[in-house]
């Protein structure tokens, strides 16, 4: 794993340098996987934006690779919705081409395990229903830059994580249409649309997530609308599938098949990528899947030196899988803590809450922090034990910023 640490890297400054040819792209489970390069443009930070996201704002964010883009800190906004030109993008892929949003009506979905199996485009899926929810989307790696341990995979501080508007039908809606789910089937297994690497096993590589079907059945989205505008292609268009509170992997984009199966994909990203276990130990079926997300929050702003008086701390709070409660600020690492008041309007459970707490500072150095509590009474943990791919961080503690106030 150490090694896949260093290829990584190496991986790493080939993207920087924006060379047109081949690259390889570490899968989900650290195995190389061999992709093509996407074109690049505007240099930022000393890197381009990938051409699929070349439409972000390059001042918003962070270019780690051709495959992932993080949003800064400092331009998470109070109103409460991620703009898609500064929402953070993981891709273990390269996204299709644009062909596949020129159209986007007749993208094809096929649905197995149910009762009538069938194929149906967009446009059939629009004619059935829609609703449509506000959902934090996170990568399960956010925050790995905050374990001590070196965890191979994109150094995500708090960036990998955004929250959108999302309209589409239930998995429901389609299932009931569809005669019900077929005996037996326990998951539901959805498969991403991008063409895979030649010469190497698909299943090594193939983005395919299998998430418990009554979850699926309560909340899952087939989505192609995010933020009021047709699902951008890097972000899964013309259709994703979108799992308020589960991690990002399992919001598979551009899905081309949702089927009811009775185990769990054989895939590596879910037999033994996204699992998380002690570091040095290798991913296994038996270990926790990256599923819920937990409850989390963090400060952004201030992050820099700021003047003495009147000063406005400012964050986001959610509660994964379910409603954030409350959320509590300090000034002094977590000795004390204040309670903040939660900004703008709750855009329900799965959604985060900027927050606020307006403090008077005088000159001195604070180390600012928040802590929040979800409805079931679940506190974000002070520290995130150590796990080997640096998956669900949450502690405050390292959330923590320093603020000179002079
Ligand atoms: N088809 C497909 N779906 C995918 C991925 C992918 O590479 N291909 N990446 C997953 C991961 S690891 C995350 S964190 C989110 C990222 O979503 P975004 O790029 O829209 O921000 O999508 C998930 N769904
Ligand atoms: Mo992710």
């Amino acid at each position: 794993m150490v090694v896949a640490g260093r290829i990584h890297r190496r991986h790493f400054i080939i993207g920087a340098a924006g060379t047109a040819g081949a690259v390889v792209a570490i899968g989900a489970n650290g195995v190389d996987a061999p992709a093509l390069a996407q074109q690049t443009t505007e240099p930022q930070n000393g890197k381009a934006l990938p051409e699929v996201v070349s439409w972000k704002d390059p001042d918003a964010v962070i270019v780690h690779t051709e495959l992932t883009v993080e949003t800064k800190r400092d331009k998470i906004g109070t109103s409460g919705i991620t703009p898609s030109t500064e929402l953070y993008l993981r891709n273990n892929l390269p996204s299709p081409s644009e062909e596949a949003v020129a159209n986007r009506d007749s993208w094809e979905v096929s649905f197995e395990g149910v009762q009538n199996e069938r194929t149906m485009t967009v446009g059939d899926l629009k004619r059935l229903g829609i609703e449509t929810v506000a959902a934090v989307l996170q990568c399960s790696g956010n925050g790995r830059a905050l374990f001590d341990h070196e965890a191979s995979g994109t150094q995500w501080s708090t960036g990998a994580a955004g929250n959108l508007i999302w309209s589409g039908v239930p998995v429901r809606t389609v299932v009931e249409a569809l005669g019900g789910v077929a005996a037996g089937r326990a998951f539901m297994t959805s498969t991403g649309g991008e063409s895979l690497p030649e010469g190497i096993d698909p299943q090594t590589v193939i983005v395919e997530r299998s998430i418990p079907a009554d979850i699926a059945m309560e909340r899952a989205i087939l989505a192609w609308e995010m933020n009021g505008q047709p699902v951008p292609l890097a972000h899964g268009g013309p259709l994703r599938v979108v799992i308020p509170g589960f991690y990002g992997i399992n919001n598979v984009k551009y899905v081309k098949k949702v089927a009811f199966t009775e185990t769990e994909s054989d895939a590596a990203i879910q037999r033994t990528g996204y699992r998380v276990r002690p570091v040095g130990v290798s991913g296994a079926p038996d270990q926790p899947s990256m599923w819920e997300m937990k409850v989390k929050s963090w400060v952004t702003h201030p992050l820099v030196d700021q003047q003495s008086g009147r000063i406005q701390i400012f964050g986001v709070a959610f509660g994964g899988n379910s409603a954030v409660q409350r959320v509590e600020v300090s000034t002094d690492g977590g000795q004390s803590w204040r309670e903040a008041n939660f900004v703008g309007p709750d855009l329900g459970s799965y959604a985060w809450r900027p927050f606020v707490l307006p403090v008077d500072l005088s000159p001195g150095t604070y180390t600012i922090t928040s802590r929040a509590t979800d409805a079931s009474g679940n506190v974000q943990e002070e520290v995130t034990e150590p796990n080997h791919r640096g998956y669900d961080y949450s502690g405050w503690r390292r959330l923590a910023v320093d603020v000179t106030v002079t």
